[in-house]
């Protein structure tokens, strides 16, 4: 395993993914939707944050039962969002700025208005009858069909995971909500039918893709009932037996070798419920040929009851951050596999919110903190829009009507469902969507102080509202603010990112060792090659600490921080006084 040489670099590892909410980005035309146009107009503000990369969520045809999950058509842009030429448009915009567009793939499922799943449904005898997955029902006593199994649908955990089908007397599949049928992998056509979208795309000028809950295609055939976790509930959760099935490495390497090693190509997989080490390596080893890296979710379950459902609240402090982070920055450099980095995307609340303090005396600090933390671990950053400025949630003052998301919509109603009208047990439901819905991630972009936060003309209805705070939390103000401030959280994030960048042998491909773990509160870690080396200190709480500098850890001198944008003044040895929430950045001595 080479750490410190240059044979194990690739374009992928050290690049800058930022993600895009197409819905929430920028609205070119008044209709109150994000779109393409809006999107490539930004190129120049994604470039200068220092930018590699742009992976949008979905903008294919759909009918939005899942804001655009849920594909009908992939090869077509769905019109809300613009044309297939718009879209040529925006990856030509990027190549001449010398970026590239990572695509959303979502083949786990499609839209239940997907031709093939409108053939499939028509009888049972179709031709592409076993594309998706059909089961007989159960009966129960009275002789009414009942589900295959006990499996819960995902989003919301409302009903079961699978759908009736009248016509044709059985039920399919579909785990995230009616709207979206599972494909059957086993059939050969289907994996055929994927390997031609992967192509139509690359050709097309796509550099990769993110490949959405890629580890559940592969099911135990066998449909086993779910054990029960959650006695109250109807449904279970089920992903013991969909989820990294018999089948997920076979599928992905066929993949790799029919498609994407034919391409040079960036490819993450998203894969929640997976925590299993050596399942992990299988597809993220250097060796491995599936995937180049992989999204997993330890950090962003971090305040789920374990083993449950998401929508539910978990306490958690500094050392589950740090015993998180740390086990996947040593795994990757002991078994040379390769990390994806991020705090926030489009299915979780404000990271600012949830691992910080949002409030207006600690936001932007918090905000730095996880810039400075993201920016100095190894494996390739991925940045959400608006994750850039400190984005935080939405207040709690908002009513659950202002919630949009599918996920939210099914919760809610399930709570009323099951609580009726029980105050407390409702308040507490209301109090987990406060927390955790994804609504949160999903409001405008502020760009602006401006009516609507320039997200869309002040005349114009966004789809979903403005989060209060853009008059003071806005692209424009923190792009303005002048050098001699302080910086502001994009300013940070820009220096952030340029740093890494300049030093990216010792921050992407450096190794990794955590430091002086005597202080509960502070996450403490070193990077280094044989040539430099670095220490990040963060303080993780919002009550002040006092961090003895270990006597290996020989402190040059400390170059950044979220306190200052000069270069913080701090004792070099002994023990340094943190205030809360505070990070520092030490270059050591080699
Ligand atoms: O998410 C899959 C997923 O399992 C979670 O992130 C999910 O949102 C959460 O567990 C719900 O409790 C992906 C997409 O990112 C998400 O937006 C889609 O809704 C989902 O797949 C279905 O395509």
């Amino acid at each position: 395993m080479a750490l410190t040489g240059t044979d194990n670099h690739r374009w992928w590892k050290e690049s800058v993914i930022y993600q895009i909410y197409p819905a929430s980005f920028l609205d070119s035309n008044g209709d109150g939707w994000g779109d393409i146009p809006g999107i490539t107009s930004k190129l120049d503000y994604i470039k200068d944050l220092g930018v590699d990369i742009v992976w949008c969520s979905p903008m294919y045809k759909s009918p939005q039962a899942d804001m655009g999950y849920d594909i009908a058509d992939y090869k077509d842009m769905d019109p809300m969002y613009g044309t297939l030429a718009d879209m040529d448009k925006l990856i030509a915009e990027l190549k001449k700025r010398d970026m590239k567009m990572m695509m959303d793939l979502v083949v786990n499922h499609t839209s239940d208005q997907h031709a093939w799943f409108l053939e499939s449904r028509s009888s049972l005898d179709n031709p592409k009858r076993d594309w998706y997955i059909w089961k007989k029902p159960r009966l129960d006593a009275d002789g009414k069909p009942q589900p295959p199994n006990n499996w819960a649908m995902i989003l919301g955990e409302k009903n079961s995971g699978w759908t009736w089908d009248e016509k044709t007397g059985e039920y399919y599949l579909a785990l995230f909500t009616a709207e979206q049928p599972d494909l059957n992998w086993e059939n050969p056509e289907v994996r055929e039918a994927v390997h031609d979208v992967l192509r139509f795309w690359l050709d097309r000028g796509a550099s990769g893709f993110r490949m959405d809950v890629i580890n559940l295609i592969s099911k135990h055939q066998d449909f086993p009932d779910a054990d029960i976790i959650e006695p109250d509930h109807q449904y279970q959760p089920g992903y013991k037996y969909y989820a990294n099935g018999p089948r997920l490495h076979e599928f992905l390497r066929d993949m790799n070798r029919e498609v994407l090693s034919k391409y040079d190509t960036i490819t993450v997989g998203e894969m929640p419920f997976v925590r299993d080490e050596d399942e992990i390596m299988k597809v993220v080893g250097a060796e491995a040929g599936e995937l180049n890296m992989i999204f997993v979710f330890e950090l962003v379950d971090i305040d789920n009851k374990p083993g449950g459902f998401r929508l539910t609240l978990h306490p958690f402090d500094a050392s589950d951050i740090k015993r998180c982070i740390t086990r996947y920055q040593r795994l990757m450099i002991d078994r040379d596999g390769w990390n994806s980095l991020f705090c926030e995307n489009h299915d979780n609340p404000r990271s600012v919110s949830r691992y910080c303090d949002d409030s207006d005396e600690y936001r932007e600090l918090g905000a730095k903190l996880l810039c400075l933390m993201q920016t100095t671990l190894s494996g390739t950053l991925y940045v959400y829009q608006g994750e850039e400025l400190g984005m935080r949630n939405v207040p709690p003052s908002w009513d659950p009507e202002e919630y949009k998301d599918i996920e939210a919509i099914n919760f809610w109603d399930k709570s009323k469902a099951m609580y009726g009208s029980d105050e407390k047990k409702l308040a507490e439901a209301k109090h987990v969507l406060q927390r955790k819905a994804r609504d949160h991630a999903r409001t405008p972009v502020q760009w602006s102080a401006e009516k609507n936060a320039g997200f869309c003309p002040p005349e114009a209805k966004p789809w979903m509202r403005v989060n209060d705070d853009y008059q003071t939390v806005n692209a424009e103000a923190q792009l303005k603010q002048s050098d001699s401030d302080e910086l502001s959280v994009h300013q940070f994030w820009k220096r952030g990112l340029a740093n890494r960048k300049k030093h990216k042998d010792v921050f992407v491909y450096g190794d990794f060792a955590p430091v002086g773990e005597d202080q509960e509160q502070v996450f403490a870690y070193k990077r280094w090659t044989d040539s430099e080396a670095w220490v990040v200190v963060l303080n993780f709480s919002g009550k002040e600490a006092e961090w003895e500098i270990p006597g290996d850890v020989k402190v040059e001198g400390w170059m950044a921080g979220n306190y200052t944008a000069g270069k913080p003044e701090k004792g070099t040895s002994g023990k340094v006084k943190l205030m809360p929430w505070e990070g520092l950045l030490g270059q050591l001595k080699v």
